[in-house]
């Protein structure tokens, strides 16, 4: 969005531009290998399984050195990749890989040839055994019914979507300090001395225990053959290079893969490169939401960068350099959606592999350092939508590192996002976590955090489309959508509706029908997903999956705190309908529910003056105490039913309010509804304000937010909260320290996140006309940074409407 300074940074550029804009490749190499191993071992503990087809992948696989990186690794080919993960979708090829290059939404280009391995090798073993067929399979009617829209579950109904078949499990974050610190040989012995010490007389250990630490240690030994496969390449490149500047770099990447993830390592340059190893082994491993995240590493990698430094054995912009070596490769792995749900809700080639910085030490003291303002340093010098940057808030944040974020977030490419102490840490602890490892979380999605050896996997979760139960009570359990389909509940005729009681009654009766059915269908998938995967790589770092002998995997893990999600989508839209309803119909009596309704149907076709009343009465975002007390009911209802369900199945369920981009989709299937918008538009995103309906600056927006939420209540998770401000506003010192000013509030009433848009409409608007003029326009999206001409068109409308606040 600026422009840059290229000086030093030649390298970067020189591998960024190799690729930046091109079309990513379908790299078909994991895939085969793992399914070659998977057909050999059939009845077999799930993780040995696993271990064996990784090991079978790390031996044979295509091994990479980026030319002119100084890190070496990657799990596809040069340029941009993605990769396949046949057992969780590998069901949908037929209908998917042949379109994939022409697809309007994250587009890549596969060969002829490898549709070929896929059709011929790789699908034909998967057919019957997908996690997504098992799935479709085991959902009762009632349930399949709101969630897709055809016998084989290809097409989701948008009404409770679930996200777990396009993904093993959400985002995680290994415990990358274990391995810097004490290198897999160490962390493989531990796994031998165990399995030394079993009994093989009791049944549990032979056929429990053995296999799963068997299954350990063959995965150590999987990525230590990978890492020194790469230390092979190194040397051979560098015997046939020619000029030794990169000969001598190439030789001391030879050496760091023959020392790290082995070994624990002994500089920043090896902590880099053994992080990278991990980072990407897990990426072969399995497909955990949109990419496993970085976790903290303004806190791992910092004892060995002060040594560094202080011992002269390197310099900061080296360190820097060396960061975004990091971020260029990063950016070449593209997460790769397979399913049109999946595709749908992360547009733009959503990516998450959040880099933690801030926040507080496991003591409780501010963990900021110098590492923490080179992240942010590197985000302002070199605006790459890679990596995710998250920065950890508390209420005793340095002024200075308020100010670099402040400045960092004023550069308008989205970062980094806000994450609040005040608010994710209190929540971790009351749910069982010790506080000092709640303290020491990391963010890992979106808005999401993790504690690395605390927290257990979590189902990809379910999306509840709650502008949907607006509907069906306008409808009688119908959408307009889905014409004469009963998919809600028949609430009987909405006109006959005499109090406001009666009809706030029959919408929280279709709000719980569809939430309850949202419970039933996450708990199917929590049972299904041990079944089909397993992360041994991850188990194996995780002290509680070796402490008690179980893959991460695992429904219940002793000691582990569990976590289950579900989203409200369209809460916006949601509020602001009940609320133009409960102010115009029943209390103030200047429309009748009929007169909404016909102007509903009508998508305000010679309706507008019906349409005008609706938009103008009070909405949430305003700092509006009717309308937030709306949002604030039916906040409570949702969580009083969550408790139940946590009660029921013994895990967390928690609300979030993170769209990522389903509200698109969402709002494709919504016909007009009486906050006054318009039919098929976009929904509301995650806890943000309606499309314009926020018009008292971005302090009432955050406001709203706070008077929303239940505190009494524990069965919350992120809201996900956007604001967009024009550069005007911001501009200057004042500008500054007005950002500053806002993430204080924001941080005092403990909420959960915030990201900005720093960008005027009139820009996005040409982008739209201009495209090639704006190529590397970013934009924030949902806890992602995107380039803005990689959209849709509707998610670009979409963030163009969203409120552009003026001043503040
Ligand atoms: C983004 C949302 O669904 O992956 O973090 O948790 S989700």
């Amino acid at each position: 969005n600026k422009s840059v300074n290229r000086q030093g940074r030649e390298r970067v550029y020189s591998i960024l531009e190799s690729n930046q804009f091109t079309l990513p490749n379908v790299d078909v190499e994991r895939a085969k290998y793992f399914t070659e191993s998977m057909r050999e071992t059939e009845g077999e503990l799930l993780t040995l399984r696993w271990a064996k087809a990784l090991k079978n992948v790390a031996e044979k696989i295509t091994v990479w050195i980026t030319p002119n990186q100084l890190l070496a690794g990657r799990v596809g080919m040069l340029g941009r990749y993605g990769i396949l993960y046949p057992e969780i979708d590998g069901d949908f090829y037929r209908e998917v890989l042949a379109d994939l290059a022409n697809r309007d939404k994250s587009p890549f280009q596969i060969s002829q040839e490898d549709i070929k391995v896929v059709m011929e090798e790789i699908a034909p073993y998967w057919e019957g055994k997908t996690y997504h067929e098992h799935l479709n399979k085991a959902l009762p009617e009632d349930i399949r019914g709101v969630t897709y829209h055809d016998e084989r579950g290809l097409k989701s109904k948008f009404v409770v979507s679930e996200t777990s078949s396009y993904r093993s499990a959400l985002q995680w974050v290994p415990d990358y300090e274990k391995v810097i610190n004490r290198g897999f040989i160490d962390i493989q012995n531990e796994a031998k001395e165990k399995l030394a010490n079993l009994d093989l007389n009791n049944s549990v250990d032979l056929w429990d225990k053995k296999p799963f630490l068997e299954a350990m240690i063959i995965v150590c030994d999987a990525i230590m053959i990978w890492a020194k496969r790469h230390a092979d390449l190194a040397r051979e490149l560098a015997a046939k290079e020619s000029d030794p500047k990169r000969k001598a770099e190439l030789l001391q990447i030879a050496e760091t893969c023959d020392h790290v993830p082995a070994h624990p390592a002994r500089t920043f340059r090896e902590a880099m490169q053994c992080q990278w190893f991990v980072q990407m082994f897990s990426r072969i491993e399995q497909k955990a939401s949109a990419i496993i995240s970085n976790g903290r590493m303004d806190q791992y990698l910092y004892p060995l960068y002060k040594k560094d430094l202080d011992e002269g054995r390197i310099t900061r912009e080296e360190a820097k350099d060396l960061l975004e070596c990091m971020w260029v490769d990063m950016a070449q792995f593209i997460d790769l959606y397979i399913n049109p749900t999946g595709v749908e809700f992360q547009e733009g080639y959503a990516h998450w592999e959040a880099v933690t910085i801030g926040g507080q030490t496991p003591e409780g003291e501010d963990a900021t350092n110098d590492l923490s303002y080179l992240f942010l340093e590197s985000k302002r010098e070199f605006p790459l939508n890679y990596p995710d940057l998250a920065a950890r808030i508390h209420s005793r944040s340095p002024e200075r590192f308020l100010r670099e974020v402040a400045l960092t977030i004023k550069d308008g490419s989205g970062f980094p996002k806000l994450i609040n102490d005040e608010e994710v840490v209190f929540l971790n602890a009351i749910k069982g976590c010790p506080v000092n490892e709640a303290l020491d979380y990391a963010v890992s999605g979106c808005t999401e955090t993790r504690m690395p050896n605390r927290d257990t996997y979590t189902s990809g979760c379910v999306y509840v489309n709650f502008a949907t139960a607006l509907e069906m009570l306008l409808y009688n359990g119908r959408m307009l959508h889905y014409g004469d389909e009963v998919i809600g509940l028949e609430t009987g005729d909405v006109t006959k509706f005499n109090t406001w009681e009666e009809f706030y009654e029959a919408y929280k009766a279709q709000h719980l029908n569809l939430l309850r059915k949202a419970f039933q269908q996450q708990h199917v998938v929590d049972k299904l997903r041990p079944q089909h995967f397993s992360a041994p790589m991850s188990s194996v770092l995780h002290n509680l999956c070796m402490e008690n002998l179980m893959d991460l995997h695992a429904e219940k893990i002793p000691g582990g705190v569990d976590y289950s999600y579900f989203e409200f989508l369209g809460y916006g839209t949601v509020v602001d309908s009940l609320s133009a309803i409960k102010k115009l119909v029943f209390e103030d009596k200047k429309l009748t529910l009929k007169e909404v309704v016909e102007a509903c149907k009508a998508d305000f076709k010679g309706h507008e003056a019906v349409r005008e009343m609706l938009r103008n009465a009070p909405c949430y975002g305003n700092n509006d105490a009717y309308a937030d007390s709306v949002a604030k009911d039916v906040d409570r209802v949702t969580q009083v039913e969550a408790a139940k369900s946590s009660r029921e199945r013994g895990v967390h369920v928690d609300v979030r309010y993170v769209p990522i981009t389903s509200h698109v989709p969402f709002g494709k299937v919504v016909s007009a509804t009486p906050n006054g918008r318009h039919a098929w538009t976009a929904l509301s995103d995650g806890s943000s304000a309606s499309h314009g309906a926020d018009k008292n600056g971005p302090t009432a927006v955050l406001l709203s937010n706070y008077h929303s939420k239940n505190y009494g209540m524990t069965n919350r998770a992120s809201r996900l909260l956007n604001i967009k401000l024009s550069p005007k506003c911001v501009a200057g010192e004042d500008g500054t320290q007005k950002i500053v000013n806002l993430i204080r509030t924001w941080c005092d009433l403990k909420l959960w996140h915030l990201q900005f848009n720093i960008v005027n409409k009139e820009t996005l608007v040409k982008a739209q006309q201009e495209p090639d003029n704006y190529r590397s326009l970013l934009v924030r999206i949902a806890g992602y940074s995107a380039y803005f001409c990689d959209l849709s068109r509707d998610l670009q409308n979409d963030i163009i409407d969203r409120t552009e606040h003026a001043q503040f």
